[in-house]
């Protein structure tokens, strides 16, 4: 990370959070998802926070431009764009989620969120939230810190437009300054194969939006979008810093997940059903279009 950062030639700082011991013994791994809450204690400034899975357009500095009345200031905590709609109808559904209950109509996604830490200690956040973790399982609270802040703030949040959080598989706006990778699968840990179920499955379902991937969204533009900027990233790091790239490949590797067993055995179904009986005989070598390529690229050694 200090030598990427050193190489974008953006500052780091890297700081050390505590987690009362009681909590790490009840979240375990799930510990990383409640980070933000362990900022706002800590930090006093303003500060906006960003996922991991989130690809960001020129333009997204607007977040910080954006005017507030002067009785929102002294009350917000949180600024943040509602939750995709499949996400909200499914909580509304299930009618069990303690912090969706306090909070149905403003519901809103964590991925990306302006927080204000004066606010926060104002209002006394930072001596309840422990608090509510240890009783979330009691309030059928699920989405690590997503629910612990839609529960605490749900009279403190402003709701900004979905274009700083624009989620794949929501309904589709145009231009997204932020493009959240919410959810599953995420674009870089898919092989190539899993790549083609995807496309596949979006194609065969062009008239069933629920059985896409993308349900309501636009045709998988962003995943296609992100492998764009990927390849266009690492090139870059190749020529620049070959020793950064050699590392950054190494990891893409460890991560790479192929399809499990009943998904190849679909993937084997779809590939003989799709041979074109008609011209098998006279077919004797692959043809692939720059698209295709596209889709199907990969990091293998020699590929
Ligand atoms: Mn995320």
């Amino acid at each position: 990370m200090r030598s990427y950062a050193e190489y974008l030639d953006v500052k780091l700082e890297i700081l050390d959070l505590t987690m009362p011991p009681d909590l790490v013994l009840q979240l375990g791994k799930s510990m990383n998802g409640y980070f933000s809450l362990l900022f706002l204690d800590v930090l006093n400034e303003d500060f906006v926070w960003l996922d991991s899975d989130l690809i960001l357009k020129p333009g997204w500095e607007k977040i910080f431009d954006k005017p507030r009345s002067k009785a929102l200031a002294s009350k917000t905590v949180i600024r943040a764009v509602p939750d995709r709609q499949v996400t909200v109808g499914q909580l509304r559904k299930k009618g069990t989620n303690g912090a969706f209950l306090l909070n149905a109509d403003n519901y809103f996604n964590c991925g990306m969120m302006w927080l204000s830490p004066k606010n926060w200690k104002k209002f006394k956040f930072d001596s309840q939230w422990q608090d509510v973790i240890r009783s979330g399982p009691k309030l059928g609270l699920e989405f690590i810190d997503q629910d612990i802040l839609n529960y605490l703030l749900h009279d403190n949040v402003e709701l900004i437009p979905k274009e700083f959080n624009y989620m794949p598989g929501d309904f589709y706006i145009p231009e997204p300054l932020i493009t959240h990778f919410a959810g599953y699968p995420k674009p870089w840990v898919m092989s190539p194969k899993a790549k083609a179920m995807y496309f596949a499955r979006e194609a065969i379902n062009w008239n069933r939006p629920q059985f896409r991937p993308s349900r309501e969204g636009a045709f998988k533009s962003e995943y296609l979008d992100y492998w764009r900027q990927e390849d266009e990233m690492l090139s870059e790091l190749k020529a620049d810093r070959p020793e950064l790239y050699e590392e950054a490949i190494k990891r893409k590797k460890e991560i790479t997940a192929d399809l499990n067993l009943q998904e190849r055995l679909k993937y084997l179904l779809m590939q003989l059903v799709t041979v074109e009986f008609q011209n098998l005989l006279t077919r004797n070598r692959h043809v692939l279009t720059g698209v295709q390529r596209d889709l199907w690229n990969d990091y293998s050694p020699g590929n």
